[in-house]
């Protein structure tokens, strides 16, 4: 009765921002991702008959915040008659911060749970049930280049490209530790509600994927880094023109888009992309990996950087 699943997060080129179906959390638009490998979530599940209610470990130390959002995923995954779990989580980089910890947490998690509960499903129904719990974690259910699409009433994953086969480098600049002041959850719905950009962000979106995934076919760095740059761009114009206004940039993150603006100003290949959060994601060409690190290390108001190649998708460790 018990499982053990490790997966990664996952950053998207083309980024997922709101919801179609908030009941059934299904995307509103189609998404395309690079599985990281050096950032890794670990997700243990034990059920246990004797237990009262489900109980949750963060790196060894008790925590509730995540939990409800964990039992309903236990329960989408094992059944709700299922005995209560212990669920110990451990996690290398920091959570909540813009980094897609739900991505490698829910992945893990759907695994890890399938595993304990001694079902075999398939990925395509492992796929739905981790983004039922959160968008992104559909992704990390594969390696390398992800693409997630709308299929009629659910979501669809496939891989477009190995991890290996375009081996691209991603530097993450962490320029603030801290959780962020609004969840993607909360911020994708004010998104939707308020803001004027909203309606030609989903439009376009077809658009940008069919840019995308040409370009990584091709292996053609130049057109996949001016259309992740141009999507990441248009997703946070959306959430500064929302109502509330939601701005997850600070000062150190303008800065490491100009240094990657300097770069490229030097013949190096990399581009940035930024999620619901304040850090800066530096994807560069392999041959480019320390002169970037190294740039980004130096710009002020960076903490902490953190450089990985693209990896694999979410597997079971352990199961008894
Ligand atoms: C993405 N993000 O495509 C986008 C870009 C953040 C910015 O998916 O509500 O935690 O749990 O489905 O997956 C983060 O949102 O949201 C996210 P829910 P999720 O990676």
């Amino acid at each position: 009765m018990q499982g053990k699943a490790i997966a990664h997060p996952n950053i998207a080129l083309i980024k997922y921002w709101g919801k179609r179906d908030i009941d059934r959390n299904l995307p509103a638009v189609g998404s395309i991702s690079i599985t990281l490998s050096e950032l890794h979530t670990r997700m243990h599940v034990e059920f246990d008959k004797a237990l009262a209610t489900d109980v949750l470990t963060v790196n060894d130390e008790p925590d509730e915040r995540m939990l409800p959002r964990l039992s309903v995923c236990l329960d989408n995954v094992a059944g709700v008659d299922r005995p209560r779990a212990r669920i110990a989580s451990s996690c290398n980089f920091p959570i909540a911060a813009g980094l897609a910890s739900s991505a490698s947490s829910f992945a893990a998690l759907t695994v890890a749970a399938a595993g304990a509960a001694g079902k075999s499903f398939d990925t395509a129904h492992l796929t739905s049930l981790a983004g039922q719990a959160s968008g992104s974690a559909a992704r990390s259910l594969l390696g390398g280049f992800v693409e997630l699409e709308n299929v009629g009433e659910g979501i669809a994953c496939h891989s477009l490209c190995g991890a290996d086969d375009w081996p691209l480098r991603v530097v993450v600049a962490i320029t603030e530790s801290g959780p962020k002041p609004v969840g993607s959850t909360e911020a994708m719905e004010i998104s939707r509600r308020t803001s004027p950009f909203y309606a030609n962000w989903v439009d376009q979106q077809a658009q940008d994927l069919d840019t995308a995934r040409a370009a990584i076919a091709n292996r053609d760095f130049e057109t996949l880094a001016a259309i992740a740059e141009h999507n990441c761009l248009k997703m946070h114009s959306i959430m500064w023109a929302s109502r509330p206004p939601m701005v997850y940039w600070n000062a150190a993150t303008m800065r490491c888009l100009q240094t990657v603006r300097q770069l490229q100003g030097q013949g190096v290949g990399v581009f940035f992309t930024i999620d619901a959060g304040p850090q800066v994601k530096a994807v560069c060409l392999p041959e480019y990996a320390s002169e970037v690190e190294a740039a980004m290390r130096a710009t002020t108001g960076v903490v902490d950087i953190m450089t990985t190649g693209l990896g694999d998708g979410a597997r079971l460790e352990r199961q008894e």
